[in-house]
């Protein structure tokens, strides 16, 4: 088994030991903390189910022996692909007290993206539930055993047909091993990916506690607050920023919300008098529209944290007239640096910037493209190392290579520009990807897809700016003859089991690419070039 590791050298570990950052708590240990402290305080609400502290506690210990009664062992691997149910907690709880690694998929992820996570990770079981949206992941989980032979366990909740159900397993007579070191990786979160299919990211219980428990401070969680999942919870920023976890590290309630429409989660806020939830700018859009005409009290929504992908200021100004709570802007990434906007900012800053980091220790630097540095103000590259960003991704020397400067900086890909006060205001991307309402998708995975097809000589894939969604996703394609045509096409990627977010919004075939001097083809430029071209040739307000 590749090993798991993430190492700070030793200097800065010290540091972020000695100014209180890294503190020595598990994951493990935290909850049982709480559920000895309010032990009958509700944690966490969804469909018919209230479960109090000390029930999640006890279903995750149950959970914990139920995996070590299949015979897996600390340090193992675990593909978890559940939607906003409570038993993702007390699966996740689970795997954390048998010390096994959560691998965190998102319910969208399809064929292609849990074989990859199953082979980087070398996971042993993969946990689904039965079905959720209209969707059978039993079958999923067949394709998926098909491709990916170390894959030993496939366990369900609910109906589980040839697999194991979770329930079932028997969970007494297991001893549950002792505690990890808080230095150690807890989880395997996935990269938004901006080169190929998604890296994974090792956390430790130190730096990821670290990020969540601040964040929960930042955003103000605390015993009284009800803090809504309304985005899939598998995801950095519903879970940790300050996300699920922030709010039982802070006590607080989860409701968890299983689809992110204003409908359902209108409901819910007024039902459960909700507090806080996070949504992406084109979600907030939508709750902006429909808050004027919808039937449900929202008054108890304090705030609304919005991030992911750029919320434009516009947008913005209105959040507060529109929904009456405050906005907190959340400009994160799974690798870790995360920035708010603080509660208390002026307008002015919660409306125009992305926030500032978490940490005092958060070392920012916007660079041009040389490496050096640029004034405030100015559009530059991103780097960043802290107590809670990682030094290296998992089993993947190329993209750490890629990734990290020598000297331990992250590279991030975006542009920004910071202002006098140290905000940061996000300007776009440096690498080639589409911020499809959040979700990321590799221009180069899905031209490596495409190119698969018979009738496809050679495809480019360019994001274009949507009113709706914030970017999205066009293939420029050369036909290898007679064109395959556009519906064939997105049948054939959707057919190639991918997530279904990655396949191509718009599709136009082209002659031919231009290529440089040499007759080279530059795929960044040539990408570039293809979306001025569109966006010249489509009259405004048609993109
Ligand atoms: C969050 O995490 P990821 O890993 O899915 O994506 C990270 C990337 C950033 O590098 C940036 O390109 C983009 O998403 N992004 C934003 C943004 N928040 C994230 N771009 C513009 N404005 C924002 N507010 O997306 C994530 C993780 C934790 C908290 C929030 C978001």
């Amino acid at each position: 088994m590749s090993e798991l590791k993430q190492v700070w050298p030793e200097k800065y570990a010290l540091r972020y030991r000695e100014k209180g950052y890294w503190r020595g708590e598990t994951m493990s240990g935290f909850l049982a903390q709480r559920a000895r402290e309010t032990p009958d305080r509700i944690a966490v609400i969804g469909g018919e189910q209230r479960w109090t502290y000390a029930g999640l506690l006890e279903r995750a210990n149950e959970n914990a022996a139920r995996f070590l009664a299949l015979g897996l062992r600390p340090g193992e691997r675990v593909v978890v692909q559940l939607p906003n149910i409570p038993e993702f907690l007390s699966v996740v709880f689970g795997l954390f007290r048998a010390n096994l690694i959560p691998v965190f998929a998102l319910p969208a992820h399809r064929v292609t993206e849990i074989s990859h996570f199953v082979e980087k990770a070398q996971a042993s079981a993969y946990v689904i539930t039965a079905g959720d949206g209209g969707f059978d992941y039993r079958v999923l989980a067949r394709e998926v055993r098909a491709r990916a032979i170390g894959l030993r366990h496939v366990v369900v909740i609910g109906d589980a047909e040839e697999f194991r159900a979770l329930d079932y397993i028997p969970c007494s007579e297991q001893a549950l091993p002792p505690l990890p070191s808080p230095a150690e990786v807890a989880f395997l979160q996935i990269s938004g990916g901006s080169t190929g299919l998604p890296k994974l990211i090792p956390r430790t219980h130190d730096d990821y506690i670290y990020s969540f428990r601040a964040s929960a401070d930042i955003c103000g969680l605390g015993k009284d607050s009800v803090f809504m999942a309304a985005l899939p919870v598998a995801h950095n920023f519903p879970m940790s920023s300050p996300g699920v976890f922030g709010a039982l590290y802070a006590g607080s309630r989860i409701v968890m919300c299983p689809s992110p429409s204003a409908e359902a989660a209108f409901a819910l806020i007024e039902q459960e008098r909700v507090t806080m939830t996070g949504v992406v700018p084109p979600l907030a859009l939508l709750w902006m529209q429909a808050a004027s005409t919808s039937k449900y009290d929202i008054s108890s929504l304090e705030v609304l944290l919005v991030g992911g992908a750029k919320f434009m200021p516009e947008a913005a100004s209105r959040v507060r007239a529109a929904l009456g709570c405050t906005l907190q802007q959340v400009f994160g990434m799974a690798e870790g640096l995360v920035n708010y906007t603080r509660l208390d900012d002026p307008d002015d800053i919660i409306v125009n910037t992305q926030g500032r980091p978490i940490s005092p220790d958060d070392e920012v630097l916007i660079v041009d493209d040389y490496g050096n540095p640029v004034a405030d103000g100015e559009p530059g590259q991103l780097l960043t190392r802290g107590p809670y960003t990682i030094r290296s991704y998992h089993n993947d020397d190329a993209a750490n290579a890629r990734a990290f400067t020598e000297d331990g900086y992250y590279r991030t890909g975006d542009i920004v520009s910071r202002t006098g006060e140290g905000y940061l205001v996000v300007r776009g991307r440096a690498g080639d990807h589409i911020n499809r309402a959040g979700e990321k998708v590799s221009a180069e995975e899905i031209e490596d897809q495409l190119l698969a097809h018979p009738g496809v000589f050679d495809a480019a894939v360019v994001s274009i700016p949507d009113p709706y969604l914030g970017e999205r996703s066009c293939a420029f394609i050369i036909p290898k003859g007679e064109s395959p045509g556009v519906a064939a096409l997105k049948a054939f990627v959707r057919g190639r089991g991918l997530a279904e977010f990655k396949v191509p919004d718009q599709i136009v075939f082209v002659g031919a690419f231009q290529t440089t001097a040499v007759g080279k083809v530059n795929r960044k430029v040539l990408r570039q070039q293809l979306r001025e071209q569109f966006l010249k040739t489509v009259p405004r307000g048609l993109t």
